[in-house]
Parts: structure tokens; sequence; C-alpha cells
């Protein structure tokens, strides 16, 4: 039997090809390469007999498979990711000097997207942040984006990270409840940090539950610079822009997918890589002058507060695709180490005292989840600008480093390996005066607690409000201590009296009091009084960017329609809105009592998924073709009735033929509030345009006023 050539993974990391392995056509062996007869059968002594010590086949198979699990992730141990490239515009060339972002340049990228609070196992659809992650193979180095879909974060300082963790993740004394922060302990937490409200209603919106990874922002959160060739700096936020629009699912749809399939995002972006519908982002950069760091209202070093687009605009300064899904997701999603400090030569940090203490956090953590500090050796982690310095051995050594020295600077090793010059593509770091006292504290800049919440809840619209009052209903419903629940409103009213009205009246809590001293991030001698939040009233009332309402609604690639059928379907009918559907990159299913065939007007048609095995909640729209005696059918049948329910209750579009009609106005929520059929979502002329249009604006949330 030849032996098949190994697999490529692509030209520019061909090094990695060696670690690929398929198994295709080659025996069975140890790891050993020892070739196996039987791996069907223990070693006994007799058919009827014990298993024998001496077999060493069973032994080192079972001993694997004993120590094939590694800690997961204390955070963002839910993940999904996949390969793709990254293409530069050019457009940041006078501010950077980084190679992989000078125009044309293109740049092998592994994207990990991930929740942060639930363990590997817990559901896609939880209300959480999501993280953004993206290894840049560079020329120059790896370069990683560890980021966020939200652009601020929860805390001002690193050392206040633990205490946020052990807040939201499950009570230790009951392991309840898994990826959720609807507990106690999160809200107590959160209730004495005003620091963290701006990321709260961030939290509560439909922001932390995407419709998919591919429809999501990534935002770099902390102030970075760039450098450019001269060595002039500029201050730096990154962004992600999704060229499908951001879009999200309802809490009561969330709630559902979780249970109808907790994979929903791990599989939407699985199966829109494998079909070819490759996920794109631009990525953008909002640029500061250094004169002009503190024109601002907050401090650019403050990673709770964000830079509206309305001051300063994000300018794309590349794209980066995603075109292939990974072999082992083992190997490489669970594998890959992101590191914020993983940088290359253009690009460097800022002060941000969040940022600065995720510098060690990353490396230290890898350090036990993988095992050694060799984790670079990783495939996944490799860079493709081959490794040379003086670091030896360790655990899991896989280097065979030749030569007589390991140290630096040497002779006998001919002083090798050299440093390099910077214009060499040496790393330096930015010179950054600063001359001041050793000291723990906060600078008074940062305490603008509330202004930029105000900003983002102004900036939402109508529905997008609603839903984070009724997220914070649900949340702050869920607790068992009734005083957490006060204080948060209490909190609340600093950001808008109405939210907190509004919030407070679905809890029963009939007066609110603002805490005294809300900030509890004080030192043991420190006066609460000069740790107050100051309240600074934003100079724009409100940021378009900030609202998904205004996001792109112009195409309806990827989405999943239903086509609800049963024997007597009319063929004509769903075979038009099938192919006009496909033809704009959407995915029509049909969907039938059961799984086999349906006898349609004139021939038989081919069911994908039956109601057993399929739920509204995974779908976008759904279609109700005619056919007298389908409708009928179908009018009569509970679960058809609830999946055209649910579709209306979570405000997508429903579009249906003249015969269709019937089996509509059948659903209990469209008796009872759509009776006029004047709803913008609802199609019943049967037509593809006028259906391809609505569901290219994502969902009608007006229809919940009804
Ligand atoms: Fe992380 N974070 N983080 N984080 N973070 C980790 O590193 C940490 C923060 C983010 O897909 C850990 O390898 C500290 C902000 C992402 O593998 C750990 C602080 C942002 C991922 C860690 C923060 C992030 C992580 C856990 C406060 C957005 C997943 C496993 C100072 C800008 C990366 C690991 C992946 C993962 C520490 C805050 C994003 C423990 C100490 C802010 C996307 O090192």
């Amino acid at each position: 039997m030849s032996k098949k050539p190994l697999r490529t993974v692509d030209s520019k990391r061909s090094d990695l090809s060696k670690n690929v392995e398929t198994g295709e056509g080659e025996f069975l062996t140890t790891n050993q390469g020892l070739k196996i007869n039987d791996d069907q059968n223990s070693l006994k002594a007799g058919e009827r007999s014990a298993t024998l010590l001496e077999d060493f086949i069973l032994r080192e198979k079972i001993t694997h498979f004993d120590h094939e699990r590694i800690p997961e992730r204390i955070v963002h141990a839910r993940g999904s990711a996949a390969h793709g490239i990254f293409e530069a515009y050019g457009n940041a060339n006078q501010y950077t000097k980084a190679k992989f972002l000078q125009r044309g340049t293109k740049t092998p990228v592994f994207a990990r997207f991930s929740t942060v609070a639930g363990s590997k196992g817990s559901t896609d659809l939880a209300r959480d942040v999501r993280g953004f992650s993206v290894k840049f193979y560079t020329e120059e180095g790896n370069y990683d984006f560890v980021g966020n879909n939200i652009p601020v974060f929860f805390i001002q300082d690193a050392i206040k990270f633990p205490d946020l963790i052990h807040a939201v993740k499950p009570e230790p004394h009951t392991e309840i409840p898994q990826a959720a922060s609807a507990h106690d302990t999160f809200w107590d937490f959160i209730s004495l940090m005003p620091e963290s409200m701006h990321m709260i209603m961030w939290a509560m919106s439909d922001r932390a539950l995407p419709r998919s990874l591919r429809m999501m922002e990534g935002f770099g959160v902390h102030t970075f610079r760039l450098i450019n060739e001269q060595g002039k700096s500029v201050f730096v936020k990154f962004h992600w822009k999704p060229l499908l629009g951001v879009h999200s699912v309802a809490w009561d749809e969330a709630q559902k997918i979780s249970g109808k399939d907790s994979d929903f995002h791990k599989r939407d972006l699985w199966e829109a890589i494998n079909n070819g519908a490759f996920p794109e982002w631009e990525f953008g950069i909002q640029v500061v002058e250094e004169k002009d760091e503190h024109k601002f209202e907050f401090d650019l070093l403050d990673p709770t507060k964000l830079i509206p687009e309305e001051l300063v605009p994000v300018i794309r300064i590349g794209k980066m695709t995603l075109n292939r899904n990974p072999d082992n997701v083992f190997a490489e999603t669970e594998q890959v180490a992101f590191h914020p400090g993983h940088l290359v030569p253009g690009i460097d940090f800022s002060n941000d005292p969040l940022l600065q203490g995720r510098l060690f956090s990353y490396t230290d953590t890898q350090l036990s989840r993988l095992g050694s500090p060799n984790f670079h050796e990783i495939p996944i982690n490799r860079s493709v600008n081959t490794v040379h310095n003086n670091q030896r051995e360790g655990h899991m050594r896989q280097m065979i480093n030749q030569g007589q020295s390991s140290y630096h600077p040497n002779t006998l090793g001919g002083g090798c390996p050299y440093q390099a010059m910077m214009r060499e593509g040496g790393f330096t770091s930015f010179e950054e005066r600063i001359d001041s006292k050793k000291i723990r504290a906060r600078s008074k800049s940062f305490f603008d607690h509330y202004s930029q919440a105000t900003l983002f809840y102004n900036s939402q619209s109508e529905p997008e409000k609603n839903h984070i009052i009724n997220a914070l209903r649900f949340e702050l419903g869920k607790l068992e201590h009734p005083e957490i629940r006060e204080r948060v409103v209490g909190l609340l009213r600093l950001i808008d009296k109405s939210l907190a009205q509004q919030v407070a009246d679905g809890l029963g809590i009939t007066s609110i009091n603002v805490p005294e001293f809300p900030n509890q991030s004080i030192p043991a001698d420190g006066d609460p009084k000069k740790f107050q939040s100051t309240i600074i009233k934003s100079s724009i009332g409100s940021s378009p960017a900030l609202s998904m309402a205004n996001t792109i609604k112009d195409s309806i690639k990827t989405r999943q329609i239903a086509i609800l059928v049963a024997d007597g379907t009319d063929n004509a009918s769903v075979a038009k809105m099938k192919s006009a559907l496909e033809a704009q990159g959407a995915i029509a299913k049909v969907i039938a009592p059961k799984l086999g065939t349906v006898k349609g007007t004139t021939k038989e048609i081919t069911v994908d998924q039956s109601l057993l095995t399929s739920a509204s909640v995974t779908f976008d729209a759904v279609y109700l073709p005619g056919g007298k005696k389908s409708v009928d059918v179908l009018k009569e049948n509970d679960a058809i009735l609830e999946f055209i329910n649910d579709a209306y209750r979570h405000c997508k579009p429903i579009a249906a033929d003249k015969e269709g009609e019937q089996l509509y106005t059948a659903a209990p929520a469209v008796m009872r509030a759509d009776k006029k059929k004047t709803d913008p979502g609802i199609i019943l002329n049967g037509s593809p345009k006028d259906f391809i249009k609505a569901i290219s604006q994502h969902r009608f949330w007006e229809r919940e006023k009804k």
C-alpha cells in the first residue's frame, strides 16, 4: 500500500502540514508505529477468562484515553473557530509600519469566537458577551487580536477580574446556574461596582444574543497605539464590522434555541463555511492623534468607555474572510493560545490598566491549560516566521536545537541568533515618557460611570430599549435577595429615570433609592466621598452607530427559511418560492409532519426535516404554500401552529400564498394580534420579491407592541 502525500494546510503555513494526519489508506498502529492485528479483543487467559496485564496495546489505548481532557479555559471555555485570510486595503499605511496592514498583503488567520461564563459544553445562546479573537500569522510573527463583541468592559482595573468572574460563574455552594448571569452573586457584585453600568447596558441588550457569530461586531476594547515608519504614534481603537450586518435573536427565542439546538452558533458557522458562504468582516480603526489624548470628556485609557463613531469615524483598513473549518477541534480550537501581548512592530499598548493586567494573565493560564512552556510549538500556535532563540527544554519540547551555545551573547555559536535592528524588523517598545510617583490609585478621569451608559440607552430604538428593560426584569427577577435588586434599580436611575421606573414596575419595587456610596472599589483607608462617581453629561445625545436598528439590511444570504408542507401541497408555489430564495443565497428547507416525501399536487417533494427534529426558533422566516388538502391538515396540527406562532411572536417575516393564508390566520397569536393584516413583515400575496425584502430586514420588532 502506497503512503498518501500529506495534505498541505495552505501555502504560507505549509510547515504545519507535517502535523496533519488522516489515517486514510493506512494500517492501524500503536503510538510506537507497530501495526495492530486485532483492535477488537483484549488479550485474555482464554476466551472466558481474565484480561492479562501484559496487553500493552490495551494499556496504551486506555491510558491515552484516560488523559484526553485538558483543563478548559477559566473564561471563554466554549468556542467555535475557523481559518481564513486577511487582506489589507492599505488605508492604515500612514499610521503603522505593521507589514500585514500594508496594501494588498494577505495574511492567514485563525479566528475563535466564544461565550465567556459558560463551561465548554454549555449552550451557545446564553445571554453573555462573545469573545472575538483572531490570530494573524504574519511574516513578522504572530499578531493576536483578543477582543469581544462589546466595545467596553465591566471593570477598569485587572485586579478586579477574578472577583468579576467568581461572581458570574455558577455559585460555589450549588454550582448553579450554568452559563447565566441571572443570579445573586453576579448582581451583588455589579450593584457595588458602578463602573460596570455601561457594559451592563450592552450585556442586557440584544447584543448579548447574536443571531450568528457571523453577524456580530468585534472590538479591541482597549485603546492601543499604532506606530509608523517615522516612529510617530497615534492612539487607536480596533473594530470588526460584519458584512452581513449585526443581528440578534429575541430572549424567548434564545432560551428555546438553547433547548432545541445548544450548538446553534457552532453549527451555523460550520455550515456556512462548509457551504462556501464565507463569513466576512472589515477591520477598522478609530485614530486619535497624541495631541488629542485629553480632548474627550472621558479618558482614552478607561476601558469602560468607547469613542462614539460620530466623534471619530471608523476607517476600514482590511477584510477577513473565514474560508476553512478546523480539521480537528481539539488540535485547533481548543489548543489555540491567544495573547493580547503577541504584537508585531507597528502596534503597541496603551496604559489602560485592564490591558496591562491581561498582559500577564494569558501566558500564565496557558502554561497550566496546555501543560508546558512549549505550547508555541503546537501547530496551531506556531509562527510562520521561524523561531530562533535560546529558550530550551521543558515538558513536551518538540524542537531539536543543534549546536553548543544556548545563551546570548556568545562566540561559540558565531554570535547567533542575532538581535535584529529596527530596520531589520526588530521590535522596540514605544518610548513613552513616564514621570510620576508609584501609587495604587485610579485616575479621577475614570470616575464618570454613567454618561456612556445613558448615551448607549438613548441611542437604542424603542424595541431595543424594551428588550433591555425586559432583560433587567428577567435577570433581577431571578434574584433571591431583594436588597440586591433594589440596589441595581437605584443605579439604573442614574442612567435613565424611565428605565429605572419601568424595571422597578416589573419587579414590584415601589420606591427607588439611589445608594449613597455605590462605589465599593475603595481601599481600606479611602474616603468614600473621594470615590463617588461624577456624572458628566455626554456632549452627544445619541450615537446611531450603537443601535442595531441602523445596521446593514440588504441581504438574505445564509438565512434559513422553513417551508411548511403536508400531502397535497402546491408544487408550483413551493418551487417558485424555494428557487427565488435560493437564488439569493438563502437556505430553504421543506418541513413536514414526518420525514420521507410528501405527495404534492403534481409530484413528490423530499422532506428535509420533520416537525419532530426541527424548531421554529432555528429559522429566520417561514413560508406557507397553498394546496387545500395540505393546508387543511396542517391547520389541525398543534406543532405546526406552534411553529407559526413562535415565528410570529419572535417578529419574523412570514409569507403565504392565497391558500396558505388560512394556515397563517389559524395560529393563535396571529388570531389575537394581526386581525387587520397590516404587519409589514407578513407577506400574504405569495410574492417572492416582497418576502425577500422582508427577510433582509431581519425582524419586525414593532410587532411586539401588539
Ligand atoms: Fe480575557 N482571558 N481577560 N478578556 N479573554 C482569557 O486566556 C483576562 C478581557 C478574551 O478564544 C484567558 O487563554 C484578564 C477583556 C477573549 O482563546 C485568561 C482580564 C477582553 C478570550 C484571560 C481579561 C478579553 C480571553 C482564559 C482582565 C476583551 C478567549 C483562557 C484584565 C478585550 C481567547 C486564555 C480564546 C481569555 C484573562 C479581560 C477577551 C484567563 C485577567 C477586556 C476573547 O488569561
